[in-house]
């Protein structure tokens, strides 16, 4: 387990709307490193898995159907406590509780449709690492 990695994707309407700079920008403006980066469409199998632990949500079809709807990037970002760090960049899930300056406040239109996703642990930025890459892919 690495504590200086974590994992984001940007969600589809972040690539919809015309943020995917802006928001790459912020993140590496806050001194995340990106180490690795995709450009993806998730299948509703692939969704399905990685938002598992949501399964018996009541917003969890809405979930699936909204991060497979269109392309999304997903990386892998490196800084020191990368996971903290990334959590308090984007803000809360819900953009009308996320302060000033993140990520959720300026793009995210709703708590369902939230810009971006932040791994909450080093245990599953690990696992969500593992699933979006191999350890080829990722450049230290
Ligand atoms: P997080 O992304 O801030 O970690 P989680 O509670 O892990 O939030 O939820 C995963 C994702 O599920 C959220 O980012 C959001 O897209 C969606 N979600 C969470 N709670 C709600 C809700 O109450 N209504 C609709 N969608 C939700
Ligand atoms: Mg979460």
């Amino acid at each position: 387990m690495n504590s200086n990695r974590t994992f984001t994707m940007l969600k589809p309407d972040s690539i919809e709307q015309g943020n995917m700079l802006p928001i790459l920008n912020m993140i590496e403006n806050a001194g995340f490193k990106i180490i690795a980066l995709k450009y993806k469409k998730m299948s509703k199998d692939e969704a399905e898995k990685f938002y598992s632990i949501h399964s018996d949500k009541p917003f969890f079809t809405d979930l699936v159907s909204f991060m497979t709807r269109g392309p999304i990037i997903a990386a892998v970002l490196e800084k020191e406590n990368a996971v903290e760090e990334f959590r308090n960049l984007i803000g809360s899930t819900d953009p009308l509780e996320a302060l000033d300056g993140t990520i959720r406040k300026k793009f995210a239109k709703s708590k369902g449709e939230n810009a971006v996703h932040g791994s909450d642990s080093d245990e599953n930025s690990s696992i969500e690492i593992d699933f979006h890459f191999d350890s080829n892919e990722i450049f230290s």
